[in-house]
């Protein structure tokens, strides 16, 4: 027999609730957690900045009505430490401590057929059996630095921004090196740049940028909403992104130019990247339309940054906006008029190598005393390609994904029965409100697990051709976009050699949702039971 009914593997957002909602249903449950406290993304990504780019009433678990209304978050969008004090909590009130094991990391996954369960083996040696393996890894954990020529021989320190000390770095009267402007190095340029003698920004690739227009939550409004928080958690599991945001319900080409700046303008004076690019239903699947949000987005940028050539460097041109993730910050760009930043064009002239005393481009030499990468991460399948998984006939998950990653309905893979992913590719995880798909996915897994149990089963295996039918309709809906036009981590193209496919499910929070549960009430349809 098992040692577990079930391993959860990470302790973010997803293994908090799995331990939770597992240990509800009555199940046997260990969390293993790498890192040294809890909170996946939100405990490694602590460098000055850190914030998320959802609403804290969002971003945030519904689960409980009760805890929904105790927290109070103090600002409209969180910054990382309120998410980690938040994580704290839950796993406080739910008495979850127990339940998972820190400084952990989980190496191996190994089927037993014969035993039908699980072997999983973790770097201090120890073996455990269950008979459920629930993938909590996060979509964002797997760190990419690049591969610099003579990086190695650098005399200062260097820092990735998802591995920052936790005792942070004082940059005072030093000259950083940024590289990477996605959105953490958006996030974490401004705060370098007020502490440092000067930060050069070198840019591969300009980004959009929304306000966040961030502010403190106002007591008055909290109670407010509040009072009507469960019919709003409602909305948002029928909402496209998981969030429930207002478009005009138009598309922006049947609409005046005259009307679509107003509307651009008065939501880019509210902030927020959601209700920004939810304006009109065509931004996203049309180029034209997106050419004229693209082109407003430009101008806020022309209209911010003083030096019109410096300007024009930051303005975005090389992919539809919103295909690559939106950028929010409120200073990022005007962080360019101080006198202490440098923006530095690596696309005309790349890095061509790091020496002692800094860094050397095509066309010049930069002397610097520290380096920051927030060069992102081997997104959705890179945390899951590290463990060495083997399912049926001890075929390896790396070699089943060889071809990019793929899996049914984002939360199981054929050849891998038992084993669940939460927002693995083909679900719509990091194309939505990541902790209401969280949810979402953890009571599906966890009503799979006890229907198997209530109805006599051991295992549950997708079925080959349901995995080819989930993964084509994704596919289809991704191409009847614009996100593939972008070199982004949403199709791996950031990670070099990763297979160019595209693995998060843009068709919507609320009709996935409804998917899964006609999967489930046709008895795990797609899925072999046994
Ligand atoms: P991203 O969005 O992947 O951004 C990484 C940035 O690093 C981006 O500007 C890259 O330029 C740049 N990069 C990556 N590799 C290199 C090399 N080799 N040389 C120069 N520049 C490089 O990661 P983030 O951490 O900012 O954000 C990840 C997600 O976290 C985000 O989307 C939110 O969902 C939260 P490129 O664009 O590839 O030219």
């Amino acid at each position: 027999m098992a040692d577990l009914d079930v391993v959860v593997v990470g302790a973010g957002f997803a293994g908090i609730y799995a331990a939770h909602a597992f240990r509800s249903a009555g199940l046997s449950v260990r969390v293993f957690e790498a890192g040294s406290g809890i909170g996946g993304t939100w405990f490694w990504n602590c460098y000055p900045g850190a914030r998320c780019d959802v609403e804290s009433k969002d971003y945030s678990y519904s689960f409980s009505p009760e805890l929904e209304q105790e927290w109070s978050w103090s600002e409209r969008y969180p910054a990382q430490p309120e998410v980690l004090r938040y994580l704290h909590h839950v796993a406080g009130k739910f008495g979850l401590w127990p339940l998972i094991q820190l400084n952990t990391r989980v190496t191996a996954a190994q089927w037993d057929a014969a035993r039908s369960e699980w072997s999983v083996t973790t770097d201090d040696g120890a073996a455990r059996t269950a008979r459920f393996c629930v993938m909590a890894v996060g979509c964002l954990s797997a760190y990419q630095v690049p591969s610099l020529p003579g990086l190695e021989t650098f005399g200062g320190p260097w820092y990735h921004t998802s591995r920052w000390p936790a005792d942070g770095v004082d940059f005072t009267g030093k000259r950083v090196g940024l590289i990477g402007t996605g959105s953490t190095g958006i996030q974490v340029a401004p705060e370098i740049a007020a502490a440092a003698a000067h930060l050069y920004v070198f840019q591969r690739t300009a980004n959009f940028a929304v306000p966040n227009r961030n502010r403190a939550v106002d007591p008055e409004w909290e109670r407010a909403f509040k009072a009507d928080y469960r019919s709003y958690r409602q909305r948002a599991q029928e909402s496209f992104l998981g969030v429930p945001i207002t478009g005009t319900g138009r598309p922006a080409l049947a609409e005046p130019p005259a009307e679509i700046q107003r509307t651009l303008m008065a939501r880019w004076q509210s902030g927020g990247g959601m209700p920004f690019l939810g304006a009109y239903t065509d931004v996203l699947v049309d180029r034209a339309a997106n050419d004229i949000v693209a082109e407003f987005m430009r101008d806020r940028i022309r209209e911010t940054v003083a030096d019109p050539s410096v300007a024009e460097l930051l303005c975005p041109r090389a992919y539809p906006v919103g295909a690559k993730r939106l950028c929010q910050s409120d200073d990022y760009f005007a962080m360019f008029n101080l006198p202490n930043v440098t923006l530095v064009d690596i696309r005309s002239a790349p890095i061509s190598s790091v020496y002692a005393g800094g860094l050397r481009t095509a066309d010049s030499v930069y002397e610097l005393d520290a380096l920051v990468f927030a060069t992102g991460f081997d997104a959705i399948s890179g945390a899951l390609n590290r463990i060495d998984v083997r399912g049926v006939g001890g075929v390896p998950l790396t070699e089943k994904w060889a071809g990019g990653p793929r899996s049914y309905l984002g939360v199981a893979a054929a050849g891998f029965p038992n084993m669940f992913i939460v927002t693995g590719p083909g679900s719509p995880s990091v194309f939505s409100n990541m902790v209401l798909s969280i949810e979402q996915h953890v009571e599906w897994i966890r009503d799979c697990v006890v229907y198997l149990g209530s109805h006599g089963y051991s295992t549950a295996q997708a079925k080959p051709s349901a995995e080819d039918a989930w993964m084509a309709h994704v596919t289809e809906v991704a191409y009847s976009t614009l996100f593939p036009l972008a070199d982004s981590w949403y199709v791996g193209a950031n990670i070099p050699g990763k297979p160019r496919v595209f693995t998060p499910y843009l068709g919507g929070v609320g009709p996935y949702r409804a998917r899964c549960d006609e999967v489930a009430a046709a008895g795990y349809e797609g899925f072999v039971l046994d």
